[in-house]
């Protein structure tokens, strides 16, 4: 197949790998994306006629669309996600490993003739601000046009990143397909994808993605958990800086003193609320620079600076209302792709907790008929939205800043009904690294599985680490090494609850008191006491909240000696990949409770 590279990238090494996959393929027709609007309404509208996208009410939500999944594919698949580097236990225990060899083989049979009767889509883009020394490059290629709209939300897509590829600026590439060739006649149906075969294959050593068998979020826009955290935070590590799975925000004090923190979550408890929080307390500021994502290297200053790779929000929408996140929502009001929500009857979107009444008929994230007294869901748990982050009213100013924002607090948090308070400090970066070491949380919906269990997440970074979890934490202790004017860490838990399953803390805007304690604890203005597990505050304003005080900060010794428990059988899976620092701190937190 010919193909005319001309007025797109005189890469000639870019060309030959696209001229490669296209041969392996074998697509009916090759489209190289510039990243235009034009592109973007073309390719919705090609979608809207396939019956893939409905476009929403012009006068409700201009711009917009709804789209929804086939029924398997609804989630991340952490089971099908593999980390192929040459020795086992680099991967991991944490990860799902294949002989990078094998699995290769196996792709190519896969891909072979995959996108038949299809479109192939070349997506140049960039993770980061276009010029960052800290940004990097990608090129997907991809026969899903659902792939193509979201990622040139989600990424700096297009001419930009051309311009670089034509200097030669090494990129990732990423090759995906939803399996699902079509032989002349036959019926696409709305969501192609594999239930059969679904692989998500990441091979460090040589910096690439290979994704197979599904069309949905993190499986499908390889610019996300694939490339900005697993092959990135090998990267990182290969380099010296950190990739991982936290939101940024910028917090400005009534005095007019701005601070910027970083926080890991686990998937869906909250990042994107926190990454917006309309603060109740008068006179404090909240600004995005991201909600996922933060790359972060230190300056020449010796302080720890970060960028946001994405410019996007794929966000959970279910929970998400005008009380909860008003800044989401109004980023929401135009330009966004809604994938499982439910459908109104006058073409708008609705999902669980949007209102506090569900409208009287809706057509559900399945395409059926939907109304209040349905028994399942209007909107999938993890459905989602798609929207630029140039659309979000608290967008910080330096979003686009080639040197990344200088981070003074790191925040680690855990969805935790019990033992873990409401927020504690770290009293170095080694017993912060332990502490991010040994967040766990139930289980949300995010990936597939059972949602509810509690799970260790280290770092929030349990599904997206794309090397072996103790080294990692060993990169964690270096980096600390690297300077003395390294963040401080925190970690908060919002998610407590009292005996009768009511929550302790009323959390989205009342977070901030948390966060002004934090921010007071850098300026050196707010007051801690010493406990077994680290520093709690004595000096949170809570005035005005009833909430039972000593609950949210009872230190459980009993309850902690199990935590320890817990986290050492947990620990144990490390084996000697388990760095020195974290078990000298679970054994000065075992110390400090006995
Ligand atoms: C996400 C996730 O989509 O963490 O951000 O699952
Ligand atoms: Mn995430």
């Amino acid at each position: 197949m010919d193909i005319d590279f001309s007025g797109w990238t005189t890469n000639t090494q870019l060309q030959a790998w696209i001229k490669e996959q296209a041969q392996l393929c074998k697509p009916d027709k090759i489209h190289l994306c510039d990243g235009s609007k034009k592109e973007f309404d073309e390719t919705a509208q090609l979608m809207c006629q396939s019956g893939a996208f409905v476009a929403l009410n012009p006068d409700k939500r201009p711009g917009s669309f709804w789209c929804h999944s086939d029924p398997s594919d609804v989630a991340r698949v952490e089971d099908r996600t593999f980390i192929c580097c040459k020795n086992e236990i680099d991967s991991g225990p944490t990860n799902h490993w294949r002989d990078p060899e094998e699995m290769k083989a196996h792709m190519l049979q896969l891909f072979n003739g995959c996108m038949q009767g299809r479109t192939m889509y070349v997506i140049p883009f960039c993770m980061g601000p276009i010029g960052s020394e800290l940004s990097l490059l990608g090129v997907q290629i991809t026969d899903s046009p659902y792939v193509v709209c979201n990622m040139r939300i989600m990424t700096r897509m297009g001419e930009k990143a051309l311009k670089l590829l034509d200097k030669g600026a090494p990129y990732i590439p990423c090759m995906h397909s939803v399996g699902v060739p079509l032989k002349p006649n036959d019926k696409d149906s709305s969501w192609p994808c594999r239930e059969d075969e679904k692989w998500i294959v990441h091979l460090p050593e040589e910096r690439a993605i290979w994704s197979f068998g599904s069309g949905y979020g993190g499986n499908a826009l390889l610019g996300k958990k694939c490339l900005a955290l697993r092959i990135a935070s090998a990267q990182a590590r290969d380099e010296g800086w950190l990739a991982e799975h936290m939101l940024i925000v910028g917090i400005t004090n009534p005095e007019g003193v701005k601070r910027y923190f970083c926080a890991a979550f686990p998937s869906a408890c909250g990042k994107t609320n926190l990454a917006m929080l309309k603060p109740t307390v008068p006179g404090w500021k909240i600004e995005t620079v991201g909600d996922d994502i933060a790359w972060m290297r230190i300056g020449k200053d010796g302080r720890l600076y970060a960028i946001n790779p994405e410019s996007g929000y794929f966000g959970v929408a279910p929970g998400t209302s005008w009380d909860s996140n008003p800044s989401a929502m109004e980023t929401l009001s135009k330009n966004a792709i809604y994938t499982n929500v439910a459908l109104t009857d006058d073409k708008d979107v609705w999902w669980e907790g949007m209102t506090p009444e569900p409208p009287a008929h809706l057509t559900d994230w399945k395409g059926g008929d939907w109304t209040p007294s349905s028994s399942e869901k209007a909107s999938h748990p993890n459905a989602r939205f798609t929207v630029s982050a140039y659309q979000c009213p608290v967008l910080d100013p330096a979003m686009d800043e080639v040197e990344g924002v200088p981070i003074s607090g790191i925040i680690f948090g855990g969805r935790r009904a019990s033992t873990v308070p409401l927020v504690f400090e770290a009293r170095d970066w080694e017993h912060g690294t332990f502490i991010g070491a040994s967040v766990s949380s139930e289980k949300t919906a995010a990936a597939a599985g059972k949602v509810g269990e509690l799970r260790h997440d280290p770092f929030a970074m349990l599904p997206f680490c794309g090397y072996n979890m103790g080294d990692y934490f060993g990169h964690w202790l270096k980096m600390g090494k690297k300077s003395d004017k390294m963040p401080r860490i925190f970690h908060v838990n919002w998610f407590g609850k009292d005996k009768d399953g009511n929550f302790l803390w009323p959390g989205f805007g009342e977070n901030i008191r948390v966060l002004e304690w934090m921010f007071n604890r850098i300026e050196g203005t707010a007051e801690a006491k010493e406990t077994p597990i680290g520093l709690v505050p004595t000096s949170l304003d809570l005035q005005n909240l009833d909430v039972d005080t000593d609950a949210l900060f009872e230190i459980d010794k009993e309850a902690w000696l199990k935590e320890v428990k817990s986290i050492r059988e947990y620990f144990a899976i490390f084996g000697d990949r388990l760095p020195e620092g974290i078990k000298k701190q679970l054994d000065i937190l075992e110390a400090n409770l006995k």
